[in-house]
């Protein structure tokens, strides 16, 4: 029930008609991007067309025009930079603009470029269906036309489509109705009337201070409370003015490489790391003289660990509660529900005071939900509530909304709605597969929203109007991406997504806010830096991931990009600026002070109940233990775990963080246990040990606090070797009776031909030298290929324990783990093979430090209690 309100403000030169039917390109939306393109495709000497819907260019600054409306990032950022003499000339009045001075601009640059003899507005695309035959899409217009082009640019805006409004009756009501989204042109007199605004996200946060001031009464009515800060606005600031000054490409240009388009001081310190007083003094600075971007970047860990961003979310409540004067207003304000910087964090000005005025009440809809909409106003479970006008502050179908709005018809008559059934699938979220020649700007996939939109729209134009050009030089007519890069995409966007806390919040990055949309994180938040360097860097591979094709030719550069995980990634980008030596360029005992010295560095992992230190007999004397145990009351089962570091590094130090970790999740003891190192005692020492460890444990186990009978091996990489040893040693020696064996990224065969061996032989911090020279100190060749070496060779892989193997995308190790579970499958043994894309030889221990590898943790640690579900209720 979207009640529109249009009046031509076009400015100079006469729009464009329909009597053009074909075209190069033809983009939908006048706003910032579609206005870019066409200035782009023109001076590309393409012909093209825009279709606007509105009555003149502005896009989202066109329709939103509600009171208050003004931008949340510095106006001279969120700006035009492709025009050096519009950027030098144009003067920002205000540090955050209002709409009608951000649509002046707009109007501005469309004068200034001549723009509008290429736009024909009032007009909507309805239908584009591709055809195979012409190569071209066939676009079907609101005015009853049919346009034809070769390329086909949604330029629609994140945030352009109304959300329909879910809430009963509400076409009843005979009063005035208004959408923030929607705004009458000519404005709104509110004054002496009864308003009800139903929303409390930016668009009501902007708008509620200034409708207050001019309603009799404004009744608020908020279903979830949102966090806002103030806009301090006024004159742009002295340091941006500096920074301008020193050099405007250059700023611009840090700008293009920064996190979020826009060049602020990213810290690199925990919020957990500083004192309480050091930590406030930090927020009532950025809250003083920082936007958004600064008070979420004020700490490195807002985004990621819920611990910090819990210190952001009180401070921001205290600034309510000290606003707010009535208490339970106040209490009702303070978003508790999702963490702060999930969902947009809101720019205001004067709206909490605005709930100290006599003439403005908060309803919280959590208490008195409202059960219908009337003919006079608003029904609540408990009360009825009489209005002269309901404004509708309820937000967008965000990002997807205006896509799939147009009937889009791919190759073989694939419709992009049905593409997107389950959510969103782009490459770049500039393209998807199936749908040839057809583009997005700042589509689902790309970092849009979480960015300075203007950064994110250049950058995106400009990829798009290379690619066109470049396709028409190489004699080429066709782009679409392949599926695999289009998959590879959507997973690298989850899995970014999914190492933050961003899809914690029913937010609408997340799709939350419209019922029956799919729960997808819709932006990329890998930041416009990465971002671009990626596009880039996909362009420089010759378009990997695309598909081109001429008239006869075609070339397909099929290939995922970015398939590391996301932190991992991070972590191997600091390391090999670090320049580290390689260890197999060392003697053993300089790589173990080597490995000593970086695991002095990570994370300490987490408390449990008790830690014993201690020793136990070995095969060829005493070895060290140590002993973690649950904080839950015992007895428990046990784990005997044995480290990683190829037999020559590590200890029970080395792999504390991982223990505890396990322990925790598990509620089983481990007991680690440093066995003999090689070069000094060789082969088979280490398997030797770790079986008598693991008699001792099994023999001693209510000693320790545990289950007697209760007993699984674990290990990682040589350690895990070792733990599939042990499990065949027990099965032929009669005992120990053990319920389970978790290998994680274990070595099973000695074997250097397999594909594994040579992929991932450099980068992933196992390397396949590494690995020889691991060998190299551990066994003679004749042993390697004893079972008590490369347990996958052992005669027989029967009547083993059940088995839990973990094996990673990028190391070495990952086919003989990969070949290790299937032979045990084979053999009849239950296993659980985890196979893990994206991830390298050491990154699951690396507990805290790698986010990403807390899951797979999570599932190691469910399967050792599976191991033990006699005792362990699932
Ligand atoms: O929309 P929103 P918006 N019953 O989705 C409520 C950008 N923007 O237009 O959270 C009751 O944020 C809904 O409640 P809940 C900016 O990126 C920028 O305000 O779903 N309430 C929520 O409170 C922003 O994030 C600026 O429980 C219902 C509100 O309506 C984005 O646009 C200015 C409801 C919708 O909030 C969207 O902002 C404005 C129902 N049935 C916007 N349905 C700048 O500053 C929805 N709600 C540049």
């Amino acid at each position: 029930m979207l009640r529109e309100n249009d009046v031509s403000t076009n400015g100079s030169g006469a729009d464009a008609t329909a009597a053009d039917v074909d075209f190069d390109v033809v983009v939908v939306g006048a706003g910032f991007a579609g206005m870019y393109l066409l200035h782009r495709l023109r001076g590309l000497g393409l012909s093209a067309r825009v279709i606007e819907a509105g009555a003149d260019v502005g896009g989202t600054w066109y329709w939103n025009r509600y009171p208050g409306a003004r931008c949340d990032i510095q106006s001279v950022d969120y700006s035009y930079s492709f025009d050096a003499e519009l950027d030098e000339t144009w003067q920002w009045t205000e540090k955050y603009a209002p709409q009608p001075e951000i649509l002046r601009y707009a109007q501005h640059v469309a004068d200034k470029h001549d723009l509008r003899r290429d736009i024909q507005f009032s007009t909507r695309v309805e239908s584009a269906v591709w055809d195979d035959n012409d190569s071209r899409w066939q676009l079907r217009t609101s005015d009853g036309n049919t346009i034809t082009s070769r390329f086909y640019v949604m330029a629609t805006g994140c945030l352009s489509m109304p959300k329909e409004v879910d809430i009963a009756g509400t076409d009843r009501f005979t009063g005035a109705v208004y959408f923030t989204s929607r705004w009458p042109h000519e404005g709104v007199d509110l004054t002496g009337k009864r308003v009800g605004v139903i929303g409390t996200g930016s668009s009501a946060i902007q708008s509620i201070p200034v409708m207050a001031a001019q309603a009799a009464q404004l009744t608020v009515f908020q279903r979830t409370p949102n966090f806002s800060m103030p806009a301090n606005n006024g004159p742009i600031p002295q340091d941006k003015l500096d920074a301008l000054a020193k050099g405007r490409p250059q700023y611009r240009e840090a700008a293009r490489w920064s996190g979020a388009g826009v060049t602020v001081d990213i810290s690199t310190t925990s919020a957990l790391a500083v004192s309480d007083e050091e930590r406030l003094a930090k927020y009532e600075d950025v809250w003083e003289h920082g936007g958004i971007i600064q008070v979420i970047n004020s700490y490195m860990d807002h985004l990621v660990n819920p611990a910090a961003n819990e210190l952001l979310c009180e401070f921001v409540r205290n600034k309510i509660r000290a606003t707010v004067k009535d208490p339970e207003t106040a209490e009702a304000l303070c978003p508790k529900t999702f963490p702060i910087g999930t969902k947009r964090l809101c720019v205001d000005t004067g709206y909490y005071e605005t709930f100290n005025r006599e003439n403005v009440r908060l309803v919280d809809l959590r208490v008195h939900p409202i059960s219908t909409i009337t003919e006079s106003g608003i029904d609540l479970v408990d009360e009825s509530l009489e209005f002269d006008v309901i404004v509708f502050a309820t937000g967008f179908d965000a990002m997807t909304g205006a896509i799939v709005g147009v009937d889009i018809a791919g190759r073989d008559g694939l419709t992009l709605k049905d593409a997107w059934s389950e959510g969103p699938k782009t490459y770049l979220g500039l393209m998807a597969a199936r749908f040839p020649n057809l583009f997005m700007i700042t589509g689902p996939g790309s970092p849009s929203v979480l960015s300075n939109m203007m950064v994110s729209i250049e950058q995106h134009v400009d990829w798009i109007a290379d690619c066109i050009d470049n396709l028409r030089s190489a004699g080429l007519s066709t782009i679409e991406p392949t599926q695999t890069a289009v998959d590879g995409w959507v997973q690298h966007v989850n899995d970014y997504a999914d190492i933050t806390l961003m899809p914690q919040a029913n937010s609408w990055y997340m799709g939350a806010n419209v019922p029956g949309k799919p729960r997808v994180f819709l932006p990329y938040a890998g930041g416009v830096d990465r971002y671009r360097a990626i596009c880039n860097e996909i362009v420089a591979d010759d378009y990997l991931g695309f598909e081109r094709r001429g008239p006869s030719t075609q070339r397909v550069n099929d290939g995922i990009v970015c398939r590391v995980q996301p932190d991992v990634q991070l972590m191997l980008e600091a390391m090999a600026a670090m320049n580290l030596p390689t260890m197999d360029s060392m003697s053993a005992s300089e790589a173990r002070d080597f490995s000593n010295a970086i695991a002095a560095q990570r994370a300490p992992g987490p408390d449990v109940g008790e830690i014993v230190d201690g020793v136990l007999p070995g095969a060829g004397g005493d070895l060290n233990y140590r002993l973690y145990r649950p904080a839950s009351p015992g007895p428990h089962p046990i784990v005997a775990y044995f480290h990683g570091g190829g037999w020559v590094l590590g200890s029970f130090d080395s792999d504390d963080p991982l223990c505890r970790d396990l322990c925790v999740r598990s509620d089983a003891i481990f007991v680690s246990v440093d066995y003999r190192h090689a070069p000094e005692v060789r082969f088979p020492a280490a398997a030797d040990d770790a079986f008598a460890a693991t008699q001792w444990i099994a023999d001693n186990a209510a000693a320790l606090g545990g289950i007697p009978g209760e007993l699984a091996v674990a290990g990682w990489s040589a350690g895990g070797n070792l733990a599939a040893i042990v499990a065949q040693l027990a099965r032929d020696s009669g005992g120990p009776r053990l319920v389970g064996q978790l290998l994680l990224t274990p070595v099973t065969d000695s074997d250097f031909s397999r594909a594994s061996y040579t992929e991932n032989a450099d980068g992933y911090v196992l390397t396949t030298a590494l690995m020889r020279w691991f060998w190299d100190h551990y066994a003679d060749p004749d042993d390697r290929i004893s079972p008590k070496a490369a347990p996958i060779r052992a005669e027989s892989l029967a009547d083993l324990p059940p088995a839990m193997i973990v094996t990673c995308e990028f190391d070495p190790l990952r086919d003989e783990g990969d070949a290790y579970a299937e032979a045990l499958a084979a053999a009849g043994v239950p296993v659980r093979h985890l196979p893990c894309h994206g991830q390298i030889h050491t990154s699951i221990p690396a507990v805290d430090m790698l986010l990403s590898g807390a899951p797979i943790r999570a599932e190691m640690a469910a399967a050792i209690r599976g191991f033990f579900k006699a005792r362990v209720p699932a």
